[in-house]
C-alpha cells in the first residue's frame, strides 16, 4: 500500500482527477483520497514512481506520506 501527500488537492475536482490519473496507470488500483490531510491511499502493482508520474502529469506534486 502506498501513501503519497497531495497538498494540492482541495476539492471534489481533484479528487476525481488525482484517482483518475492513477486508475490510467492502473485501472484496477484501489484509490481512497481524504482531503483533510491530502493523503492518497494507492492499493496497486505499479510502482510509486509510475503513479507519481501520472500525478505530476495531471499537474498534482505529490511526496511520500508520512
Ligand atoms: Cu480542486
Amino acid at each position: 500500500m502506498l501513501k503519497l501527500t497531495v497538498p494540492d488537492m482541495n476539492c471534489g475536482h481533484c479528487v476525481s482527477a488525482v484517482t483518475k490519473a492513477l486508475k490510467g496507470v492502473d485501472a484496477g488500483a484501489d484509490v481512497a483520497v481524504d482531503l483533510d490531510t491530502k493523503v492518497v491511499t494507492i492499493r496497486s502493482d505499479a510502482s510509486g514512481e509510475a503513479l507519481a508520474a501520472a500525478l505530476g502529469k495531471a499537474g498534482y506534486e505529490s511526496r511520500p506520506a508520512a
